[in-house]
């Protein structure tokens, strides 16, 4: 018979960082779960979700996946930006966590079954020198990582983004108000080059290096550092410029051969239409948590893949368990996996959220047997977690005005 929606639930927790849960009940007394996370704006999320899109769902036919993603989209009149996708990615999420429930199978199985054993997976390397991003780097190769991405304080600049703070694991929203960061594009740019030829003349070619621009050139600027690092054959330069402005990649993209990495930051595949089928870019890097989840993101994997363009998922520990388990799924069936980023959690969201996806030497593996994505979330847990304000970072040039990040 057909599965109605009973029950809508959203929570947000703060096991270590902030969550946003959605839990679907249905009347066959199944649970689906599904990441609407969106660091520093959780609670919008949380409210468009609990005052907008739950009595919307109730009574519903959970199996119609493909229909209930049509309703939120298109329904409201006001089409996607941040909040409404990752919306949508939770209900979507919910949805295929329940019919692979349904049916017994991992959602991968529904996506057309598994394509690959294991996948290759990042992490992140960081250092407040040059030998110490060195040395992280080569502690991740002993953990059996084939890739990691590398990012270090930049001399002269009190303060870099995406490096670990003093002794703390590296975590992009860390504040109680937004931290200021200083950028100088010309210390960047003086820094990147040497920091990726000694890790390559310290550790070798033998694996993929990454490393992440954060929106912080221009075209041009982007240009020059992709030509200067060709010598280093990184697997991709990630975000070298604010990509609303699609078009800014079209010469970026002709003058170096450098792999370029976008789209953390999207939430459409309008966003990434013309990066993509004018082949731009070389790696897509939605998360299905604010993509609209697996039926969009299935929608702009293909058509990646009919241009060239390869997967690499956001993975940051901003993007909860359960949004991973839904790249997870995705990268093991889709034919144009390239990388999954992982960036692990804080030691607290194993308390609220166990998975069916594991890391195995530095490579993510899913079970065959566990249905749907495979995470079950332990509410009790995630109620001695509550919200926590936390905000990303801003960053200011050294004449004080706002810069891209
Ligand atoms: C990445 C990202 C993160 C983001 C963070 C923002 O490549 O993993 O750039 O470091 O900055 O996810 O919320
Ligand atoms: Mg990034």
């Amino acid at each position: 018979g057909s599965r109605t929606i009973t029950d809508v639930d959203v929570v947000v927790c703060s096991p270590g960082r902030n969550y946003v849960t959605l839990r679907l009940g249905t009347t066959d007394g199944l649970v689906g779960w599904g990441d609407a996370t969106l660091n520093g704006r959780e609670l919008a999320v949380a409210s468009y979700l609990r005052d907008h899109v739950a009595p919307l769902l109730l009574g519903k036919d959970a199996s119609r996946i493909g229909d209930l993603w049509q309703y939120l989209y298109r329904g409201p009149y006001w089409r996607r930006g941040p909040v409404t996708m990752a919306s949508i990615s939770a209900v979507d999420q919910a949805l295929w966590d329940l019919q692979g429930k349904a049916a017994g199978m991992p959602v991968f199985q529904l996506l057309g079954g598994r394509a690959r054993e294991r996948l290759m997976t990042y992490p992140h390397a960081t250092g407040h020198s040059v030998e110490d991003a060195v040395a992280s780097v080569a502690g991740r190769l002993e953990e059996g990582y084939a890739a990691v991405r590398v990012q270090a304080s930049v001399p002269g600049l009190p303060s870099t983004y995406g490096v670990h703070v003093g002794d703390e694991a590296y975590e992009p929203a860390h504040t109680d108000l937004p931290d200021e960061e200083a950028w100088s594009t010309p210390l960047y740019l003086d820094f990147v080059p040497r920091l990726m030829k000694r890790v390559r003349d310290e550790l070798g070619f033998g694996f993929a290096l990454l490393h992440d621009g954060h929106h912080r050139l221009s075209p041009t600027e982007a240009t020059w550092l992709g030509r200067e690092l060709e010598p280093q054959r990184l697997f991709w330069l990630e975000d070298v410029t604010p990509a609303e402005d699609q078009r800014a990649f079209a010469p970026i993209k002709a003058g170096t051969t450098t792999p370029l990495a976008v789209g953390e930051v999207f939430n459409s595949i309008w966003d990434c239409q013309e990066l993509i089928s004018n082949r731009w870019i070389d790696y897509i890097r939605c998360a299905t948590t604010h993509t609209g989840g697996i039926t969009h993101m299935r929608r702009i994997l293909d058509l990646a893949d009919l241009h060239g363009v390869r997967s690499g998922c956001h993975g940051p520990s901003d993007v909860s368990p359960i949004g991973m388990a839904a790249n997870v799924h995705l990268d093991v069936a889709i034919p144009n996996f390239g990388v999954q980023e992982f960036m692990g959690y804080p030691d607290a969201a194993a308390e609220v959220f166990t998975t069916s996806y594991r890391l195995v030497d530095g490579h993510l593996e899913v079970d065959d047997d566990v249905p749907g994505l495979g995470v079950e979330v332990d509410l009790e847990a995630a109620e001695r977690y509550p919200y926590v304000r936390r905000y990303l970072p801003v960053n200011r040039r050294l004449d004080g005005s706002m810069h891209d990040w």
